[in-house]
């Protein structure tokens, strides 16, 4: 059984970063025609000719591109499992390449635990400097990263690195129409799609862009996994959906065939041979295929080593049917200066959560009621920046960041120009988001200051911490609608 241990527990020169940096120096010379080879592993995540850093003929035959590249799967309930399978067979290449280099069979991708502390933020030093210890090129560093990423600044912020509203969520499967819930929504292939799940969401995207910064690698899916840090990231997120699922028996996998078996996911394997592989081979991480456990970071709360719970059982169904009950009428422009979007709200016809109904959540009908607010259609032409915050109901001419009480959430951008193309892997619908308000709403009604008939949405740019004056957005968003439900 191989071991994913956390990055923040190697100390500098432990052999696991040594020999990945080794491993990764061999599969960077390997052609891309080679599907063991960094560039090869990379466009498996997406491919652009256009934005590729490294054009180079002869490319891989135009059939074996359209079976194998471009296919991560985003805003689906495949993000999890694909990634994980996307993770697997990097993971053993690696190996195999470690172990031809005269390195150790037992090696594992460790993980990268971000949201651990405000210190975790920082990228791990082993990637953050062009040069080896003892000289030559250390092929873990990559210059196109957020400002003060490589000069051990913490990346994003809190906020950006926070599983809370991810872990907290009750349920897999997105809750129709648009109630984001851990896993994403049940979707076809899709490269990216209709609502992503809550982790995708943050600290997924929002850690993306953290790194990437406005113009970086991580900040794009063509470009992304070129970043060998993004493989320790999605170790992260991979030991995450485990967590989430030992954290409550109530908390479970889809049962649906076609989540399990219906989408054929396409590899090669450490040897260059083609693999076919899906959801319900992915499910238990302790499986002869998969074997791997995490371990946690010691001193922290469930720490010790964390063996997969594949649990697959059946969710529980929304109590009430979701209400619309207002909605931007015209699309809306974020910019660099925070943007203002109000809009009235209608009286629900069910149960209220607003009002007296948030008041006596503590019992009665209303006391699973939610209130989500919905963001649809986020479209950019080119690369903006990293995410935005969402605000409710900030005072007139208050300022925002003053208000971390209404902060609804984030908006990442990760993958918001690829999204908004409208091609033949993609939709061009843009990203969506559901943020969850309940808890802001029922402060509001506690404190009488929740006026049930609109909604004041506030919008503004959000930065690492560390380069808060490098990044000026220069590119225009646009959000296609803007409305609020009561789930
Ligand atoms: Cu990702």
């Amino acid at each position: 059984m191989h071991t994913r241990k956390s990055v923040l527990s190697l100390p500098t020169g432990d052999p696991i970063l040594v020999w990945y940096e080794k491993a990764v120096a061999a599969m960077k010379l390997r052609p891309i025609t080679n599907p063991t080879s960094w560039r090869y592993q990379g466009a498996i995540h997406d491919y652009d000719p256009a934005t590729d850093p490294f054009p180079v003929a002869p490319m891989p035959p135009a059939a074996q591109q359209a079976k194998y590249w471009r296919k991560c799967q985003h805003g689906s309930w495949y993000f999890l499992p694909w990634h994980r399978a996307y993770l697997l067979y990097f993971e053993k290449i690696v190996r195999k390449t470690i172990v031809g280099l005269g390195g150790p069979a037992t090696w594992a991708l460790p993980y990268w635990d971000y949201s651990a502390n405000n210190n975790a933020r920082r990228l791990p030093l082993a990637f953050q400097s062009p040069t080896l210890p003892g000289g030559g090129v250390n092929h873990l560093f990559v210059a196109q990263r957020a400002p003060g990423a490589n000069s051990n600044t913490p990346v994003g912020s809190a906020a950006s690195s926070s599983t809370a509203s991810a872990m907290g969520k009750p349920q897999f499967i997105n809750t129709p129409p648009p109630v984001a819930q851990f896993g994403g929504g049940s979707t076809g292939f899709s490269h990216n799609g209709a609502f992503v799940g809550q982790l995708e969401s943050t600290p997924h995207g929002s850690m993306h862009v953290a790194v990437g910064g406005p113009t970086g690698w991580m900040s794009a899916f063509d470009t992304a996994a070129l970043d060998p840090i993004f493989w320790l990231h999605h170790a992260n997120i991979d030991r995450l959906w485990t967590l989430w699922l030992n954290s409550a028996p109530s908390r479970v996998n889809p049962t649906q065939a076609t989540w399990l078996t219906g989408l054929v996911f396409n590899f090669h394997d450490e040897n260059g041979v083609p693999v076919v592989i899906r959801t319900n081979q992915v499910l238990v991480t302790t499986a002869p295929l998969l074997d791997y456990v995490y371990q946690a970071v010691p001193g922290v709360a469930g720490g010790g080593i964390i063996a997969a719970a594949g649990v697959t059982g059946d969710t529980p169904v929304p109590q009430n049917p979701a209400e619309m009950l207002g909605a931007t009428s015209e699309p809306v422009t974020l910019g660099i200066n925070p943007v203002h979007a109000q809009f009235p709200l209608i009286a629900p016809t069910g149960p209220a959560p607003a009002g007296g109904g948030l008041v006596a959540r503590a019992g009665g009908a209303e006391a699973n009621r939610k209130v989500f607010l919905c963001l649809e259609n986020i479209t950019a032409a080119s690369r903006p920046i990293e995410s935005y915050e969402v605000y409710v109901n900030v005072p007139a001419g208050a300022n925002p960041s003053s208000h971390p009480e209404l902060l609804a959430g984030l908006m990442p951008m990760f993958g918001v120009v690829e999204s908004s193309r409208g091609d033949d892997e993609h939709g061009g619908s843009g990203l969506n988001y559901s943020l969850e308000i309940t808890g802001i709403v029922a402060d509001l009604v506690a404190a009488g200051t929740w006026a049930p008939a609109t909604i004041r949405v506030t919008i503004i740019p959000h930065r690492n911490e560390g380069d808060r004056e490098a990044n000026v957005l220069t590119k225009p968003v646009q959000v296609g609608r803007i409305s609020l439900y009561y789930e």
